[in-house]
């Protein structure tokens, strides 16, 4: 598949108003000259977001058949989702509905339109849960344990992606993204949870202790601008029905992030366990394996992770 396919063509980005649409717009447009296309959900700014914005919950599925219709895309990209792990232990229902009914009304209205897009739809890395140590690093073909509802939805979305390429023809790819952090991403995310902390105690809006869930997960992160790169690559090059993880490679355990983040301080600041922080199940280690992706599109990381939180830290203290 030539590595061109997207250029200057309409791409419609699902959920574009979240923290990765932002930089997969700017991405799209800037690289590829694309038509961008977004959806957002009522009342959610879009301001300084590079495209032509529709207000869309896909739980509604007559109004994605309406935009299809509308916009007729090239290339979809679905990342509306509750996308929080935690969120999802507190609104479970919410969750299934907008992850998995949601994603199907795409599927749906795909199929119904008689379009021929391609369809990127984001999974995560926690689909895998807990990995057993023979299966680490972990490859796609490895059979999921998703340890939180969050991760079975997104297993169910994969499931979703794979059945409507076999049964229907719809030209999916589906993504397992691990954590993906930058500026811009809401405090719900450790690193973001981190740094805007760390920014208000040095402008004196907290005493300076920072609270902090569990510090022995280890996580694979990857910053944010070359996750959209990596999408992006997928959508042209990614073989059809087939499952790809977009992450760094290199796993860190959350301590060395949470020191990395102090040696940035301007000012002493102490450490406290704050158990509200501690999830019900939490995965202790994520290592992953890129070949599949490498293989398909020649993707690379770029970012040191040094320079994610360095920025991400610039990015809090600009607005705190
Ligand atoms: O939850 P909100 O208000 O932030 O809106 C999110 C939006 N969204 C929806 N869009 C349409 N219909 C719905 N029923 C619906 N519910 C939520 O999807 C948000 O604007 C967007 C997802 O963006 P974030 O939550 O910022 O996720 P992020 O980090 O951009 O991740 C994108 C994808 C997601 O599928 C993640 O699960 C995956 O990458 O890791």
């Amino acid at each position: 598949m030539s590595d061109n396919i997207l250029q200057g063509k309409k791409a419609l980005i699902v959920g574009g108003a979240g923290f990765v649409g932002g930089y997969l717009a700017s991405h799209l447009a800037g690289a590829y000259g694309c038509e961008v296309f977004a959806t957002h959900l009522p009342g959610e700014p879009t301001e300084g977001i590079e495209a032509q914005f529709t207000q869309l919950d896909i739980l509604d599925l007559g109004a994605i058949e309406a935009l299809l219709a509308h916009v007729q895309p090239n290339f979809i990209f679905h990342l509306a989702a509750q996308s929080s792990v935690a969120h999802s232990w507190q609104n479970p229902d919410i969750t299934l509905d907008v992850n998995i009914k949601g994603s199907t009304h795409l599927l749906q209205a795909v199929q119904k339109s008689g379009q021929a897009p391609r369809i990127l739809l984001i999974g995560s890395g926690d689909e895998y849960g807990a990995v057993r140590p023979q299966d680490i690093p972990v490859q796609e073909d490895i059979l999921p344990r998703p340890g939180n509802i969050y991760a079975v939805s997104k297993v169910c979305q994969n499931m979703l992606g794979s059945v409507y390429a076999k049964a229907y023809g719809l030209q999916t790819i589906m993504v397992r993204a691990f954590n993906h952090i930058g500026p811009r991403q809401t405090p719900a995310f450790v690193v973001a949870d981190f740094c805007k902390q760390v920014a208000e105690i040095e402008a004196g809006k907290r005493e300076p202790v920072l609270r902090v869930g569990n510090l022995t997960a280890t996580r694979n992160f990857t910053d944010v601008r070359d996750v959209v790169a990596a999408y992006a690559l997928l959508a042209q090059k990614g073989q059809v029905g087939e499952t790809y993880n977009v992450g760094s490679g290199h796993s860190v355990v959350v301590r060395s992030i949470l020191q990395q983040i102090l040696e940035l301080a301007t000012c002493p600041i102490t450490v406290e366990v704050d158990p509200q922080k501690l999830r019900p199940i939490d995965v202790p280690v994520v290592e992953v394996d890129i070949r599949k992706i490498q293989a398909a599109t020649g993707w690379q990381p770029k970012i040191p992770l040094q320079q994610t939180l360095q920025q991400t830290l610039e990015y809090w203290r600009g607005l705190v």
